[in-house]
């Protein structure tokens, strides 16, 4: 068996998106040889998994963050390509990273205000970037995949929730008696795992067989500018600090499918932490596009080290 190969240190700008942090990687790690997104992502578990380990993993890092490896762009104007990543494998796409992402770049000096692009291995996304450092993520079209789905949960009973897309799979329920706050997470964890248990098992899944890797939990809002309060379980077992920017897209997306969200209107989403995504929908032909408005503020920018005699260099766990 080879013995993974480590790059003498790689280049990260930390930064959080309104409470949930990402990892941009922005220097050291081995160029990838696939020339699509989509090939990227399978690259990146197939030839560079030690790495993502080590990199989001502790010692240097812990469940919650997400990482994002910079490519080349795919497509003519875009700014550059990004393959997310978590503490368990590839995102198809990743809302609050992708605004991480944009913090980042504009740190180094690669965006300023106005319109970027960046594919990824779910679509190309836009992002515009205000003076304040607003930005405003235009997502991957988003749909509701099948409503009333109902599951029989053990230690819950049964559940009734919607599938939808919104750049990763989401089953999205209402919470009862269980208030979405941080000092719940415990709780709302190990709800939302039982969730996630009980699809794979009765094989509920999204369209063509896909795995619903995130579970997503309503409850009403504690401030007054939002409409709903959501809980999301991330593919590791680690919640989301941030309303999800691919969660919020998939509720929007089910809410104007049930004729309770339209065109142009804003939802306010709040998150677990009391954190809030501005949401909207616009109609392009028969798609139905997101935007979700949100901050993310650079907190490190780090050299990570993968000293030999390091028995965690690979990350812990
Ligand atoms: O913001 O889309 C998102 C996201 C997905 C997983 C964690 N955050």
């Amino acid at each position: 068996m080879p013995q993974p190969v480590f790059p003498p240190f790689i280049e990260v700008v930390d930064s959080h998106t309104e409470g949930e942090p990402t990892r941009v990687i922005i220097g050291g790690w081995p160029d990838l040889a696939s020339t699509t997104m989509v090939d990227r992502r399978s690259e990146l578990m197939t030839r560079f998994d030690h790495l993502r380990r080590a990199v989001v993993l502790e010692p240097r890092g812990f469940e919650a963050i997400v990482g994002a490896l910079l490519t080349p762009p795919v497509n003519e104007g875009s700014t550059c390509g990004v393959v997310f990543f978590n503490n368990v494998g590839p995102l198809w796409m990743c809302g609050h990273g992708l605004i991480g992402v944009v913090a980042t770049l504009a740190l180094l000096g690669r965006v300023d205000t106005g319109t970027v692009c960046v594919d990824t291995p779910a679509g190309t996304v836009k992002a515009e970037r205000a003076s304040s450092g607003l930005v405003t993520l235009q997502n991957v079209p988003s749909r509701l995949f099948a409503s009333n789905v109902e599951v029989d949960v053990p230690g819950v009973g049964r559940v009734r929730g919607d599938i939808a897309w919104g750049g990763n799979w989401f089953f999205l329920t209402e919470v009862h008696g269980l208030e979405p706050d941080f000092t719940r997470r415990a709780e709302l964890t190990q709800a939302a795992a039982a969730i996630k248990a009980a699809l794979k098992t009765q094989g509920i899944t999204g369209e063509k067989g896909a795995e619903i890797d995130h579970v997503e939990l309503f409850g009403p809002p504690s401030r007054p500018d939002a409409q709903s309060r959501n809980f999301v379980l991330c593919p590791g077992g680690e919640c989301d600090r941030s309303p999800c920017g691919t969660g919020t897209s998939a509720k929007m997306a089910c809410l104007h499918a049930k004729g309770k969200l339209a065109l142009g209107e804003v939802w306010n989403q709040e998150s677990l932490t009391g954190s809030l995504f501005r949401g909207w929908l616009e109609a392009k032909g028969d798609q139905i596009i997101p935007y979700v408005q949100g901050r993310a503020f650079v907190t490190a920018r780090t050299t990570l080290f993968f000293d030999p005699a390091d028995p965690f260099r690979a990350g812990l766990g």
